[in-house]
């Protein structure tokens, strides 16, 4: 099997897709991009969409977390990602829903907006990136690039404040989910690889980790993800943090 995936490095998506590939055991080479320019390389070697994580598959071209997922499985079916007993699959399904779009797209607007007040913690970001160029550069030169991924991630105060206030009750959905055995299981399914990646990252602020770190969302990240690159320290309004400092006290 030849296989190729295009990545983002820091990408939670990008990670999910890695750990998938690892969990069948398919062997690949890995392609990092830079954000935004990574809409024009993915173009460019022949994908429909501009988004990562991106696979190239025997000659098939794959996009997106789930799409990805259901290919390996029908490429190599065991571990299976997507259950198949039709009751088990509506459940994880609705947890991979929430996964693709209610939690990644917050946990990118606020890392963005982090990542605009302050371009330092990029580097620890693209720890064990093959940009093509120098890190060092493509650092230099990140300027830009940062200030339009937070535009496109639509990372202004008010969203980011009310991304902050929501995430107690996103985690709560997520332990329930752990709690009812949905995902959580020995054997993570696609829910498990939509969910873990995203918590992980959003483990990588020193303003969120010790609202999620103790949780069994966090202990499941932590268990799927052990090593995620990247570090920013404190740097969000503390009276944005307040939902999630309560949310530490109560636990
Ligand atoms: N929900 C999709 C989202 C994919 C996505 O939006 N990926 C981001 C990176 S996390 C991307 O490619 N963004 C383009 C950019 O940053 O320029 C999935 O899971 O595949």
């Amino acid at each position: 099997m030849e296989a190729r995936l295009y990545v983002i490095p820091g990408s939670h998506p990008s990670m999910a897709a890695r750990l998938m590939l690892e969990a069948k055991g398919v062997e690949y080479k890995r392609t990092d991009l830079m954000p935004v320019i990574s809409k024009g390389a993915l173009r460019l070697v022949g994908f429909p969409g501009i988004t990562v994580p991106a696979l190239k598959i025997d000659g098939r071209k794959v996009q997106g977390t789930g799409a990805i997922a259901r290919e390996l499985d029908r490429l190599r079916p065991e571990p299976q990602l997507v259950p198949t007993d039709p009751e088990q699959l509506a459940a994880v399904e609705e947890v991979e829903g929430f996964g693709d779009t209610d939690l990644q797209q917050p946990v990118r607007a606020i890392l963005w907006w982090a990542l605009r007040k302050d371009k330092a913690p990029l580097r620890s970001y693209s720890e064990g990136a093959r940009l093509g160029i120098p890190i060092g550069l493509a650092l230099k030169t990140a300027g830009p690039i940062v200030a339009a991924s937070a535009r496109l991630n639509k990372s202004s105060d008010e969203n980011v404040r009310r991304a902050l206030a929501e995430l107690p009750a996103m985690l709560q959905r997520i332990d329930d989910w752990i709690g009812a055995g949905v995902i959580g299981g020995e054997q993570p399914n696609i829910g498990d690889y939509q969910i873990a990646p995203s918590l992980r990252l959003a483990m990588t602020l020193d303003d969120l980790r010790p609202a999620i770190e103790s949780r069994p969302a966090g202990q499941l990240a932590l268990r799927l993800v052990p090593d995620y690159p990247g570090k920013t320290p404190p740097i969000l309004p503390p009276a944005w943090l307040q939902p999630l400092r309560s949310e530490t006290a109560a636990a």
